[in-house]
């Protein structure tokens, strides 16, 4: 029984991803490594989270305020603590973060085989009201590690590794795909381990909750108009639908993977090309939700199909429930 056995045979996330790994008897373990310093990293910014509304009182890491220094925003702190545990993990070679312009190449010394691209603090909106936030990541393999080039990390995202996102929220929990379904860990803050909480993470096949933006309603296309109407008067007799928004893809993301239903941030006239940025927002909850038996969809592919040919290039995305997503992909095909 999962929850006897939690108590006692604690299987933390190093454990579960070695035991993984030791199925690939080629495999050194380098991986395992990264993640380990993808865990740190969020460990860090959870603890500073949890510690966010102190902060103003006693500075951020305890003591930076009483030096007078210049107090880092949150989002700008993570963004340091993730570049520097990734480089200094000797494994990466291109990083791609949300909050730098360029991408970081790593020094030949400290260079690895991996290229990661993450989001270190997304939600930002909900940063200085202690809503729920969270980190997003994927990894790629470099094609050669002596001559990293940009091309390494624009790539499809069929090509991605591994991905995945921690929330901050209620409590820390860290979901994870390597492309062989999907586990969520929660952070025993007691023991500072991610233990295995949800394994084999699975999408209901079709869900009762809908989750966008509504205030962009007068922007949207034909199709995305059409989609919410019937999440609200449904034409098949069913119940309504439930509208659940927090503005934090992780959070609403999360939810959408543990309950089911449709998170969707499409095209409008202001923004034709939606909001959420393909490399790490769209490509790494693609890989998950079709990993747990969803699906995502751009309006026009699938998802993890596009190859952006820039670093923070934006995609519309409907991503969740099997159903639903069918749902919505028939009114694009009805349109083109
Ligand atoms: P951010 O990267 O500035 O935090 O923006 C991304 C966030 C997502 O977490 C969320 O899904 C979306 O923006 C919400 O946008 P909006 O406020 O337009 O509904
Ligand atoms: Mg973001």
């Amino acid at each position: 029984h999962i929850a006897d056995a939690q108590r006692t045979d604690l299987m933390t996330i190093t454990r579960f991803v070695l035991n993984e790994q030791s199925k690939h008897p080629e495999s050194r373990g380098d991986f395992t490594i990264l993640l380990n310093h993808i865990v740190l990293g969020c460990k860090f910014v959870c603890s500073s989270v949890n510690k966010a509304g102190l902060a103003k009182l006693i500075g951020l890491a305890g003591e930076t305020n009483v030096q007078g220094e210049e107090q880092k925003k949150l989002d700008v702190l993570s963004n340091e603590v993730f570049i520097k545990a990734l480089i200094s993990s000797g494994r990466t070679s291109i990083l791609v973060s949300e909050e730098d312009e360029e991408a970081t190449f790593v020094e030949a010394s400290l260079r690895g085989k991996y290229c990661v691209v993450f989001d270190p603090l997304d939600g930002s909106s909900n940063i200085d009201c202690g809503v729920s936030i969270g980190t997003i990541f994927g990894i790629y393999m470099v094609k050669d590690v002596n001559e990293p080039t940009l091309e390494d990390v624009l790539q499809s995202g069929k090509n991605m590794l591994a991905a995945g996102y921690c929330m901050y929220g209620s409590s820390c929990t860290f979901v994870l795909t390597t492309g062989k379904g999907v586990n969520g860990f929660t952070l025993d803050p007691s023991l500072g381990e991610f233990i295995l909480t949800h394994p084999d993470i699975k999408i209901p096949k079709k869900g009762k909750i809908y989750s966008v933006n509504e205030g962009n309603a007068m922007n949207w296309d034909g199709p995305t108009a059409s989609y919410v109407e019937r999440c609200k008067f449904p034409k098949d007799g069913s119940s309504p639908k439930s509208l659940r928004y927090i503005g934090s893809m992780v959070a609403d993301v999360h939810r959408t993977l543990l309950y089911g239903g449709i998170f969707l941030y499409p095209a409008d006239k202001k923004s034709p090309n939606g909001k959420l940025r393909v490399l790490y927002e769209v490509f790494p909850m693609s890989f998950l939700m079709e990993q747990a038996g969803g699906q995502a969809f751009t309006g026009k592919q699938r998802a993890l199909d596009l190859i952006p040919k820039k670093l923070h290039e934006r995609s519309p995305i409907f991503l969740g429930s099997y159903d639903d997503v069918e749902e919505i992909k028939a009114l694009y095909a009805a349109e083109a």
